[in-house]
């Protein structure tokens, strides 16, 4: 008898245009060969990126949140991974961290997703920030940007170059098993940096890319949650992670159309089916 599919509940907002979140969470995962159960935070006709050009309409979903996640609860549910990124409302955290401590046996990322570029989205508040370090308590890995890092560590934001020394000292303030923060300025360059489970921390630099795309993030960890449930290792995932990301630049840096609509992604997705084998 084969297995059946591995499962991901992904707990993300669904943006209408600007590829992140849910949007960007189901194509990479299902690519990957895992099925995406999603269950939304708030629908937002646009990211928030949008919001100093464009009227955005949003819906905050924190009441029909706990419902779904009460009805599959009661449905026994188990997942292989339960992946959580932008929320509507710092309620959400508490909701959320129940259902996580529900589902032990799943690989549990917390993406703190709350700013990029050393400023907090749109509407974030510090009560959300208050809300994301206790649901990143419960996670198995966090994924914070230098941003997102700032905020969780209480500590200014800044882009000075760190000596591996600082980078382990990074990632020691953040309390979670595994931890990756992304985008760490090292030697001249950027690094991502990984503590795995067995506490080893690896530093992996990557080539920095000129321009900045919404959703690159949500893309980043997506394709994270679906090799760790494969059982790949962090640090497989973490280059497998960059490596798509940086293709998925590549081949939208000649497409002329505002950076906020993201990355081309459908053209990318080929990449991660070719990985599979
Ligand atoms: O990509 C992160 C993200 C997720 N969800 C919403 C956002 C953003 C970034 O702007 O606005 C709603």
């Amino acid at each position: 008898m084969k297995h059946p599919v591995p499962t991901v509940a992904a707990v993300h907002d669904l943006s209408g245009v600007g590829r992140c979140a849910l949007t960007v969470a189901i194509p990479v995962i299902s690519a990957m060969g895992l099925q995406v159960c999603p269950a939304p935070t708030a629908c937002l006709s646009a990211h928030t990126g949008f919001a100093g050009s464009h009227r955005l309409e949003t819906v905050d979903l924190s009441d029909y949140l706990a419902r779904q996640l009460s009805a599959w609860n009661q449905m026994g549910l188990k997942f292989d991974c339960v992946y959580t990124g932008y929320l509507g409302s710092p309620r959400q955290a508490a909701v959320i961290g129940a259902f996580l401590e529900e589902q032990n046996q799943a690989v549990k990322l917390v993406d703190p997703v709350m700013g990029d570029d050393g400023r907090l989205y749109s509407g974030l508040t510090p009560e959300m920030i208050q809300a994301m370090a206790r649901l990143a308590e419960k996670a198995t890995l966090i994924t914070p940007n230098m941003t997102e890092y700032a905020a969780l560590a209480g500590e200014e934001y800044s882009l000075r170059p760190r000596s591996a020394a600082e980078i382990e000292a990074m990632l020691g303030r953040l309390e979670c098993p595994m931890a990756v923060i992304t985008s760490v300025p090292f030697e001249g360059g950027l690094c991502n940096a990984c503590r795995d489970e067995a506490g080893r921390v690896q530093i992996l630099p990557f080539t920095p890319v000129a321009r900045h795309y919404p959703g690159t993030g949500d893309i980043f960890a997506s394709v994270l949650a679906a090799a760790l449930t494969r059982g790949q290792s962090l640090a497989q995932g973490v280059v497998l992670a960059a490596d798509f990301v940086k293709y998925a630049i590549s081949i939208s840096a000649e497409v002329a159309l505002d950076e906020n609509y993201g990355v081309q992604l459908e053209a990318a997705l080929p990449m991660l089916l070719e990985a599979r084998t």
